[in-house]
C-alpha cells in the first residue's frame, strides 16, 4: 500500500455522484461565465495548459501574488468564494483528520480545467500569507471528471516524485510539515470520468486559506 508523507491525506472517491455532478455544474457556470475562465500566461511567457478562475482572490501568474482584481487578465474584480464552497473544503479538511482552529476558513477557491491536453507543471502554492504557510494550514483539492497523473514530491524541486492517480470524486489534502510541497499534473486520461457527470475533461478545485 502507498504510504503518503506526515500531511497528506488522501480521501478516495469522498464525493458521491450527486455531489460530483452538482459541482460540476456549478464549476461549469462559474468557469463559463462573467468574469469566467481564462488561459494564463505565466511569467516568462509560457501559457499555462489549463483555464483557470479564481474565487475570493486573483493569483496574478505574472507577479505570484493574489490581488482584487485581475490585473493580468481584464481588470475584473475577483469573485467571492461562496460560503458553500467554502463549508465543503472546511469538511473535507475535518475529514481529513486535521485539528484545525476553529477560526480556521479558506478564502481562496482556485478553479482549473483540464481538456485532453492539460497538464501543470511542478510547483509549491506558497503565495498565500506567511502565517497561513508557516501555520501549515492545508490545501484542499477536489477532482472531477477525468483522472488525473498527479505528481506529489518534496520540499525540494528535484526531490523523487510520486506519480498518484487522481479519479473523480477524490479530495487530496496536504498541509502541516507536507504543505510546502511541489505537486503538479503530467497528464488526463481521456475518457475516464464518470459516465453521470457528461464531462470530457476534468475539473480541480483547489482550496486555500490566504
Ligand atoms: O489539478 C490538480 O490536481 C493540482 C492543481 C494545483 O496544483 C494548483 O491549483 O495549484
Amino acid at each position: 500500500m502507498l504510504e503518503l508523507p506526515e500531511g497528506v491525506v488522501w480521501l478516495r472517491r469522498y464525493l458521491a455522484i450527486g455531489e460530483q455532478q452538482t459541482l460540476v455544474a456549478r464549476c461549469r457556470a462559474i468557469i463559463d461565465g462573467p468574469a469566467g475562465g481564462y488561459v494564463p500566461t505565466v511569467r516568462g511567457g509560457g501559457r499555462m495548459r489549463v483555464r483557470m478562475v479564481c474565487l475570493g482572490r486573483h493569483w496574478n501568474p505574472l507577479t505570484y501574488r493574489y490581488e482584487d482584481t485581475r490585473a493580468d487578465h481584464d481588470g475584473a474584480p475577483v469573485p467571492p468564494l461562496p460560503e458553500d464552497l467554502a463549508a465543503l473544503a472546511t469538511r473535507i479538511a475535518a475529514d481529513a483528520g486535521f485539528a484545525l482552529h476553529p477560526g480556521w476558513k479558506p478564502d481562496i477557491c482556485l478553479i482549473n480545467w483540464y481538456g485532453p491536453e492539460g497538464r501543470m507543471g511542478l510547483h509549491q502554492d506558497k503565495d498565500e500569507s506567511p502565517a497561513s504557510l508557516a501555520a501549515g494550514l492545508p490545501v484542499v483539492s477536489v477532482s472531477l471528471g477525468d483522472t488525473a497523473r498527479f505528481l506529489f514530491g518534496g520540499l525540494r524541486r528535484r526531490d523523487p516524485v510520486e506519480a498518484l492517480l487522481l479519479e473523480s470524486g477524490d479530495a487530496f489534502v496536504f498541509g502541516g510539515p507536507a504543505r510546502l510541497r511541489y505537486h503538479g499534473v503530467s497528464r488526463i486520461l481521456p475518457g475516464t470520468a464518470p459516465r453521470e457527470l457528461g464531462i470530457e475533461g476534468r475539473f480541480n478545485l483547489t482550496f486555500r486559506q490566504y
